[in-house]
């Protein structure tokens, strides 16, 4: 595979980066995860402004227009002649002097990672309507705040997140839910969450502290289209023990049932009817929208 680092395209082994990159040192930096399905890219556009965003955030000034990182990320993908993938762009401060001062970090390093194995982590089959799903604890960690660090801003300081997900697996279940301070429900370790209750859609608000997720826009507009009643409201976590369905929704993972929640049986423990009729409509959607790559 071929790596776009800073403007040229370098194999994986010369794909190096200086170990006094700050990225490395300290987690500074802001990334994408994005996916390319039968030759488009999908919701490229939301990625690239998501991308810019988090780096205008921590005053990350990335070398390239956003047309030309745009362009940068289409070329990636053709130069590994794919048509379906996943796309990872990453920023990070660039080499510095030791110390967190991020001014004196001149050249910030722009990274584009194309991975045409595009399967789920938890290796659960996905492309059944009747998929099995994922097991999820509730993790003792609170999701940051608006108040500590945007969850809005797609970091690569996801430290957070990562003890969730050891806490997770030390429970024996896959994925970990986040709260927040208040002890609202916000969403897992890196997909955001959804509940079906008496037909009802229901999702968490951005302000009670969760990533801007690019799915859960794409699933808010197409179950509008469906006709679907599908609301933005905060929840507990007796909403979620009690609820019909559960789903949890990234672009990697696309659309995966939740089995159970701290024990709590959801449904019958795999994708119920509500969830597989927006999973029909969300790969409709991918396979058809997107940027063309040729
Ligand atoms: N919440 C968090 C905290 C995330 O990190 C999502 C929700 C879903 O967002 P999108 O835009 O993908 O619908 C994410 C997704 C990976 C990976 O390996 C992805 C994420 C984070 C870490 C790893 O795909 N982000």
């Amino acid at each position: 595979m071929y790596i776009y680092l800073n403007g040229n395209f370098v194999t994986e082994e010369d794909a190096r980066i200086s170990v006094f990159d700050h990225g490395f040192l300290y987690g500074d930096g802001v990334f994408e995860g994005i996916r390319a399905y039968n030759g488009r890219i999908f919701a490229l556009d939301e990625h690239v402004d998501r991308f810019y965003e988090s780096a205008k955030s921590i005053m990350l000034e990335l070398p390239l227009a956003p047309s030309d990182f745009r362009e940068a990320i289409l070329e990636t993908v053709r130069r590994n002649k794919l048509r379906d993938a996943y796309i990872r762009p990453v920023a990070s401060r660039g080499k510095g002097p030791l110390g967190l001062d991020p001014t004196k970090c001149p050249k910030p390093t722009l990274v584009i990672i194309v991975d045409p194995e595009v399967r789920h982590p938890e290796n659960l089959d996905q492309t059944a309507m009747g998929a099995k799903g994922i097991n999820v604890i509730t993790t003792t960690f609170r999701r940051n705040g608006h108040d500590i660090l945007s969850p809005r801003i797609k970091s690569t300081n996801y430290l957070n997140n990562i003890l969730a997900k050891l806490q997770a697996h030390a429970a024996g279940a896959q994925e970990a839910l986040f709260l927040n301070a208040q002890g609202l429900v916000c969403e897992l370790t890196a997909d955001n969450l959804f509940i079906v209750k008496n037909s009802r859609v229901i999702t968490p608000p951005l302000w009670v502290g969760l990533l801007d997720g690019i799915t859960r826009r794409a699933i808010i507009r197409l179950a509008r289209e469906q006709n679907l009643e599908i609301t933005e409201e905060p929840l507990t976590l007796h909403d979620l023990y009690t609820s019909d369905e559960c789903f949890a929704t990234a672009s990697r993972i696309e659309i995966l049932a939740v089995s159970s929640i701290d024990g709590r049986r959801i449904g019958d423990g795999t994708m119920g009817p509500v969830t597989s009729q927006i999973k029909r409509a969300f790969m409709e959607i991918v396979n058809r929208e997107g940027a063309p790559i040729y």
